[in-house]
């Protein structure tokens, strides 16, 4: 049998600011102080948030939710680097990139105690997506905008967040390949941040990469290190430029790791060992920007001081609102299924409200 290479491909990695914040003069992309600085501060104000929400729900004033805390390096350069008319569409972990579009720090408070009105932005042009619980569905979303803005000659492009256990969806496939086909202007980020509920990355998927997954769409897949704001940054313009001068998606993989629990009904002790969590926190993002920023002289304890105190107050407000007396009903989401009255819907909404007499609960 005649045995020619017909095809050969490779996967690279991209980090320049590396876990003891030292940064790789030749790659930095040299972003301007104002630029590095609002990075930092929408990072620590997505930090200070996750970490408010984790207490809020300990002390029974919030519901269930998926910490972020970690994963900030990824979605914050991602939508600073993004234009006003792009299209954003996260899965769950995104809360800092959501902050940059413009979501209200109220709103996230809103959603996880399963008031629809979390979902409600302030302005009606930030093409911010509600936040998509179920796995892989805005990866055809994003295909479709994407295609629809190039469609009516719009300069956008559309950027989805998935997480390595997202990959393993139908939709994630199925949306890839239509992006790749029609070179449609979009990004797809992969937050592998090592877990999916209790599957280990090693046991999603065979591959050794995720980025390699773009290799059969014939479209590029690049991995970066997703703990580094600087590599995100340089990975997420390039595939932006791609998209926008028509030459189609791209897909990032950023490597990262899930430091808290799944969600707060999760308990990730039972399925991963203290050691390996203690070694991922060395290596959060935090740590190395601050590094990075004192060595470049533009950080000091005086900022650090104000900054702290700037993020916390602003955080402090947010829960001030969102535990201020509102008439928010309990059964909106009804409202919202179809356009117009439908009967089974009404049903669904009796039973609803009923169940919620007979437990007790209010609005
Ligand atoms: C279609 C669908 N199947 C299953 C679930 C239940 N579920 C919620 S999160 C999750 C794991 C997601 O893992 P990953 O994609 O790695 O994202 P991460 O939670 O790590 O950010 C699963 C299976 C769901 N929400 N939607
Ligand atoms: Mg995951």
């Amino acid at each position: 049998m005649p045995n020619k290479q017909v095809a050969k491909f490779t996967v690279s990695y991209l980090q320049i600011l590396d876990e003891d914040g030292q940064v790789d003069a030749k790659l930095d992309p040299k972003l301007s102080d104002d630029h590095l600085l609002e990075m930092l501060r929408w990072m620590r104000l997505a930090r200070e948030l996750d970490g408010r929400m984790l207490k809020l729900q300990r002390q029974g004033r919030l519901g269930t939710f998926p910490p972020n805390t970690g994963q900030e390096a990824i979605s914050v350069p991602v939508a600073m680097a993004m234009q006003k008319n792009d299209w954003f569409a996260g899965a769950f972990r995104e809360l800092g990139g959501r902050l940059v579009r413009g979501e209200p720090l109220t709103g996230t408070l809103y959603y996880y105690n399963g008031w629809e009105e979390g979902n409600i932005l302030p302005r009606d042009d930030l093409r911010l997506l509600p936040q998509s619980v179920v796995i892989g569905c805005q990866i055809p979303h994003v295909a479709g905008l994407a295609y629809a803005s190039r469609y009516k000659g719009e300069d956008a492009a559309a950027v989805a967040f998935i997480g390595d256990g997202g990959t393993s969806e139908g939709d994630f496939h199925e949306g890839l390949n239509f992006a790749a086909t029609w070179k449609a202007p979009a990004v797809f980020v992969v937050q592998n941040n090592q877990w999916a509920i209790s599957i280990p990355r090693a046991q999603q998927t065979a591959s050794a990469t995720l980025a390699q997954k773009a290799i059969a769409y014939g479209i590029p897949g690049v991995q970066v290190d997703g703990n580094d704001p600087l590599a995100v940054h340089v990975a997420i313009s390039e595939a932006l430029e791609r998209a926008r001068k028509g030459d189609g998606p791209t897909l990032i993989e950023a490597i990262t790791y899930r430091l808290m629990m799944h969600t707060t009904a999760d308990d990730p002790t039972k399925y991963r060992s203290k050691a390996e969590e203690e070694e991922a926190w060395t290596k959060e993002p935090l740590i190395r920007f601050h590094k990075y920023l004192r060595d470049k002289g533009i950080w000091d304890d005086a900022k650090e001081e104000k900054l702290a105190a700037e993020v916390k107050a602003e955080v402090e407000a947010a829960v001030k609102e969102f535990e201020a007396p509102n008439d928010y009903q309990l059964d909106a989401p009804f409202q919202h299924v179809y356009g117009t009255e439908h009967d089974e819907i009404n049903q669904q909404r009796q039973e609803f409200l009923e169940n919620v007499k007979r437990e007790g609960g209010h609005g």
